[in-house]
C-alpha cells in the first residue's frame, strides 16, 4: 500500500465525484432559475412570466399558475407592481361579447385562434375584483385568458428582464413573485 499505488484511482473517483456533483448543482441551479415557485401559507405561484412588449406598446400582461395547497378556498384579490415600474396592475379576464366568462380556451380551437388574432370583437378583457383559487386546486392565468394586466410601463419590457410583482390572498396573505420576460 504505497501512496503512488492508491493516487491514481482515488484521484479518479475523486474526479467522477467532483464532476458528478457539478452537474448535479448545474441542473438544480437551471432548473431553479427557469422555474422558480414562491410559496407563503397554502399559496405556491410559479412560472412568472410576460411576454417581451412589440414596439414601444406601454401595457403588458403577467401569466402565472397559482396553486392552493390547502382544503380551504383562497382568492386572489390583489395585484401591484413598484411605481417606477409600471403604473398600475389588476386582474384580468377575458369575456366573451355576450358577458360570458372565458374561463378555458385551451380545448377550444376556435376560440384559441379567434383570441390570438389580438383584435377580435367577440373577445375582450376586463377587469375582475378576485380570482377564486378551488381547495385543493390550481388556476392558470395564460396568454387568451386570465392575467395581470401592466399599464403604464416606465419601459417596454425586454426578453431576459425579471421584475416585482405582489400577489395578495385572503388566505395566503401578500407573495411577492419575480416574473421574467420571454421572447415573443
Ligand atoms: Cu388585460
Amino acid at each position: 500500500m504505497t501512496p503512488r499505488f492508491l493516487s491514481r484511482p482515488m484521484a479518479l473517483a475523486a474526479l467522477v465525484l467532483i464532476v458528478g456533483s457539478a452537474l448535479v448543482a448545474t441542473s438544480c441551479s437551471s432548473s431553479g432559475s427557469s422555474s422558480s415557485t414562491f410559496k407563503s401559507k397554502n399559496i405556491v405561484v410559479s412560472n412568472v412570466w410576460a411576454r417581451e412588449s412589440a414596439g414601444a406598446a406601454d401595457n403588458g400582461a403577467v401569466y402565472l399558475t397559482i396553486e392552493n395547497t390547502s382544503g380551504t378556498v383562497d382568492k386572489l384579490f390583489s395585484a401591484s407592481v413598484p411605481q417606477t415600474f409600471a403604473k398600475s396592475a389588476s386582474i384580468h379576464e377575458m369575456v366573451m361579447a355576450d358577458g360570458t366568462t372565458a374561463t378555458t380556451l385551451a380545448g377550444n380551437s376556435s376560440s384559441s385562434t379567434t383570441m390570438d388574432s389580438g383584435s377580435s370583437s367577440m373577445m375582450s378583457m376586463k377587469e375582475v375584483a378576485s380570482v377564486t383559487i378551488p381547495a385543493n386546486g390550481s388556476v392558470t392565468f395564460e396568454p387568451g385568458g386570465r392575467h395581470i394586466m401592466l399599464t403604464g410601463l416606465a419601459a417596454p419590457l425586454k426578453n431576459g428582464q425579471k421584475f416585482d410583482l405582489n400577489l395578495g390572498f385572503l388566505n395566503g396573505g401578500v407573495i411577492k413573485v419575480t416574473a421574467t420576460v420571454k421572447a415573443s
